[in-house]
């Protein structure tokens, strides 16, 4: 019989609620079909016998039946390219199980029993990075989100949390170093060269935090006391030879943990805490507990090699997955579709932890950088999905800008509302209410509405509701009030033709012409389609300053004139609305110009306020240059074009790049005095040497914009006496653009200086590859056959091809040579790394709002994926939707 058609069969996951799909339509998991699992599995042994091409895994099942489920006999666990070596029943070998597509299925007469089953896996042949996989000698594990099933059958779903304990054994000199999550709790030496090693792990979790990593590896070793006085050994274990590259790594990881303390109350909780970093992997990192796999992008560091940003990215990522040991591995998701619940939290605390170590007013802006770079175009086009999708085919699509950084906000947002100390007390009612549990997005919420007494009935919409909200503001001024008239639409997303009005709340402050002064910031929710909210006292018409700290995720539309602009970017005292101002009038300026809509004098006007507004940047006193460099950068291309319903690319990158010679010409002197300044600050990591080499390297860009001889030799100088990998590539990104002997000489320098180290020979591909060079996809192809090059691993592929994806200039050449490369790529590396295919089809996703020629060119390319037979399910759904 049909198994899967059974109607006494469950669904062990949600996974599996459909039949058997036709080969090019993946089945739709919906969120509205969660079912409890049948059977429970409270204690797993896994033992491993390692091998890099052949490990053996016998994994032992202790599994009772759920109460809570629907009482099927049939036990189901997942697999994925696995064949089970044997299967035994309560200790003795069984042969009535069988297999329904993937899954291995066993009925089980009683409530309780012992499972035990042997598989084998090849790591060294796992391309795809999920699961089990060799790199570079060693082996590491990948189980998110539905990795686990590559290594052994399991119920592989979040809900289903086990005790682990594993056991594994290998050749002593091919893997010294043996780790799993937990503690280790017996070792000893094997026959024939190999030794052996217990760990287990007193925390159930469920088996997407399952790790292990055995290899040549050298640590650097720390502690930290918490705060009740645990006593937890520290190590970051790396290649022999990059330990001295991981102190940065070390100091933001206790940081973390002292900062999570003080600011969430949440203490570590075991006597171990492991760091592991390789260096093929496809996500920055990956929260296991207690032991940590890392990108080596994400914990080597060292000034020679590694720029501020990177610095800073290190920090970030460090605190994010130490902060996953309670938003995340403490407190689960009870399904994929509450992914937000654990990472857009994880998110806000990462990004709350940045803003404490640094500048919080440069953290903000670079937040909503990000945001309005990934996450908005994701909400305007076809793969546009609320923070808790309602669906997915693959869930490793879903690790979008949406669940992190949106998710992100709309939980700050909460905490924006209630203020951070009943914020708190609704987090510290989520940790204790759902401690231990599999939880769900609706719990958060719940919590936060019950400990923060605050009603968050109509707020829920945020979690459904897929779409950027647009808000115009009009300022009404009558006798001594101004009224400040706000409407909202939410637009119309796949699948969510209609919408309702959210709550958006709105920090706002009103300043008066004559004084420069406002009377206090206020918070506003705007909660209706339209609603007035009148200020009184002002004789004359304010200047409004509106969503400052970028306190609601949308996208405002006011009349304010360029006047109130250059005021605002000038002197407002919120340092994101200052920076918002100087966007919005740079913003409004090229979109007109690239419209067409400007005749020469009115150009002229509006680039005048524009410089006015930059002369007051650059002159001010009381700027500190990590902000003075934020407000100097001119908004991304892919911006503009989101403000536009179709975009042109090429008049878009023309404008701006046009703006940029002509403020380079017009302010030439403040940034030579600029870049002259800068220059002679000594490297330290303080804020005032990171902000001199933030401005260095900008206004560099716009002196070689101005005037590029000047510029390339300034930046060939600033290359070779650079003792900075943040200087270095600073020039080198200014050469990379320019057509002149310089740029071959100092790329041709800077690969032989750093050949061997490969984030540094990454960095060499994307500077390439980003480029504003008329020759930049010439320069791609090259550098595809170059010897460095290989799809097996994904920092290099990204390296060279996302970048290229993500520059308008290469990407949207008018040839459709950009496209075809992103498509080609597509082509060839799913069937190696499905994963990181799919993350390049968004890119050719947004074919519907680009001018009609370029769009088709897209469109075929999406049409030429299509067609290709067995696509990997990553690939298949986001280019279906991507066509939709
Ligand atoms: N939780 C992991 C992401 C796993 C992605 C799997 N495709 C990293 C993080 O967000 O911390
Ligand atoms: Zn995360």
């Amino acid at each position: 019989m049909d198994i899967a058609s059974r109607p006494s069969e469950p669904a062990a996951s949600p996974q599996l609620a459909d039949a058997a799909p036709p080969p090019q339509a993946p089945p739709v998991i919906r969120r509205e079909d969660y079912l409890p699992p049948a059977w429970l599995v409270p204690e797993i042994a896994l033992d491993f016998a390692l091998g890099l091409d052949d490990t053996r895994v016998r994994s032992k099942l202790a599994v009772r039946r759920n109460p809570d489920g629907n009482g099927s006999t049939t036990l189901r666990l997942n697999g994925d390219n696995l064949t089970p070596v044997s299967v035994s029943l309560d200790g003795s070998a069984v042969n009535d199980w069988r297999l329904d597509g993937s899954d291995l299925l066993i009925d089980l007469p009683g409530e309780a029993h012992e499972v035990e089953i042997e598989t084998a896996v090849n790591p060294a042949a796992n391309s795809q990075l999920m699961g089990l996989y060799a790199s570079g000698g060693m082996l590491c594990t990948q189980c998110e989100a539905e990795g686990f099933r590559r290594i052994t059958f399991f119920p592989d779903r979040p809900d289903v949390l086990s005790t682990f304990t594993v056991r594994m054994e290998g050749d002593k000199q091919t893997f010294p170093i043996l780790l799993s999550n937990g503690n280790c709790t017996d070792s000893g030496d094997g026959a024939d060269g190999t030794h052996w090693a217990e760990w287990h792990d007193p925390w159930p979790k469920p088996s997407y935090l399952f790790a292990l990593v055995a290899g040549d590896l050298v640590a650097n070793s720390d502690s930290f006391t918490t705060m009740s006085g645990r006593e937890v050994a520290l190590n970051i274990y790396v290649r022999p030879g990059d330990e001295a590259r991981t102190e940065h790594a070390m100091a933001s990881l206790k940081a973390s943990m002292k900062w999570d303390e003080e600011t969430f109350g949440r203490e570590y909780d075991l006597d171990l805490f492991n760091i592991v970093a390789v260096s093929d992997f496809n996500m920055g990192a990956m929260e296991n507990k207690g032991l940590n796999v890392f990108n080596t992008r994400y914990v080597l560091a060292d000034p020679e090699t590694a720029t501020d940003a990177d610095y800073d990215g290190i920090e970030g990522v460090i605190g994010h997955e130490y902060f996953h040991n309670w938003s995340g591995n403490r407190v689960t998701c009870r399904d994929w579709f509450q992914l937000s619940l654990k990472e857009g939290f994880t998110v806000l605390r990462d990004q709350l932890f940045s803003a404490d170590m640094g500048s919080a007013a440069v953290k903000r802006i670079e937040d909503v950088r990000i945001l309005r770079a990934a996450q908005y175009p994701e909400d305007s086009g076809p793969l546009a999905h609320p923070i808790r999708p309602d669906s997915y085919q693959e869930i490793s699509n879903f690790y979008t800008s949406t669940v992190y950084n949106k998710g992100a906000e709309v939980i700050r947002m909460m905490r924006t509302m209630v203020g951070e100390e009943r914020f708190r007390a609704g987090t510290d009612l989520y940790f204790e209410r759902h401690d231990g549990e599999a939880a769900t997005c609706e719990n958060f919420v719940k919590a936060i509405e019950d400990g923060a007494e605050i009603d968050l009935e109509q707020f829920r919409l945020w979690y459904s509701q897929a779409g950027t909200p647009q808000v115009t503001a009009k300022l009404i001024h009558e006798n001594n009030f101004a009224t400040l008239r706000l409407t909202q639409t939410v637009p119309p997303t796949p699948g969510q033709p209609e919408k309702q009005p959210m709550p958006i709340p709105l920090k706002v402050a009103l300043f008066e012409r004559e004084t420069g002064k406002h009377h206090g910031e206020q918070l506003i929710v705007l909660d209706k389609e339209t609603q007035d909210f009148p200020f009184k006292g002002y004789l004359r018409p304010p200047v409004v300053s509106l969503n400052r700290g970028f306190s609601a995720p949308v996208a405002i539309e006011s009349e304010r004139p360029d006047e109130d602009l250059v005021f605002l970017a000038a002197r407002d005292d919120d340092p994101f609305a200052r920076y918002e101002a100087m966007q919005s009038l740079v913003v409004r300026h090229l979109v007109k110009a690239v419209g067409g809509g400007l005749e020469e004098r009115a150009r002229d006007v509006e680039r005048d306020a524009v410089s006015q507004a930059f002369e007051a940047i650059l002159d001010s006193d009381s700027l500190e240059d990590l902000m003075r460099g934020e407000l100097m950068i001119l908004p991304a291309e892919s911006y503009l074009a989101e403000q536009m319903l179709v975009a042109d690319p090429s008049a878009i990158h023309a404008e701006r790049e046009a703006l940029k010679a002509w403020l380079g010409e017009e302010l030439q002197d403040d940034f030579l005095d600029l870049h002259d300044r800068a220059l002679a600050v000594p490297y330290s990591r303080d804020a005032e040497a990171r902000g001199a080499r933030k401005v260095k390297s900008i206004a560099l860009q716009y002196i070689a914009a101005g005037d590029p001889e000047e510029g390339a030799t300034r930046a060939l100088a600033q290359y070779q006496a650079a003792d900075n990998m943040t200087d270095r590539q600073g020039a080198l990104m200014v050469l990379a653009s320019l057509d002149c002997p310089e740029r071959e000489e100092a790329l041709g320098d800077f690969y032989k200086r750093y050949q061997g180290n490969a984030l540094v020979v990454d960095k060499w591909f994307s500077l390439q590859t980003s480029s504003f060079h008329p020759d930049v996809l010439e320069h791609a192809k090259a550098l595809a056959n170059h010897p460095d090059f290989t799809m097996n691993n994904p920092n290099r592929v990204r390296a060279l091809y996302m970048a290229l994806a993500a520059n308008p200039h290469a990407f949207h050449a008018a040839s459709g040579e950009g496209y075809r490369i992103i498509g080609d790529l597509i082509r060839r590396l799913d069937p190696v790394n499905p994963q990181t295919a799919a993350r390049f089809v968004p890119s050719l996703g947004r074919w519907r709002r680009i001018e009609p020629g370029r769009s088709a060119m897209m469109r075929a390319e999406l049409e030429k994926i299509a067609a290709v037979p067995q696509l990997s399910r990553d690939v298949l759904e986001q280019v279906t939707k991507s066509l939709g």
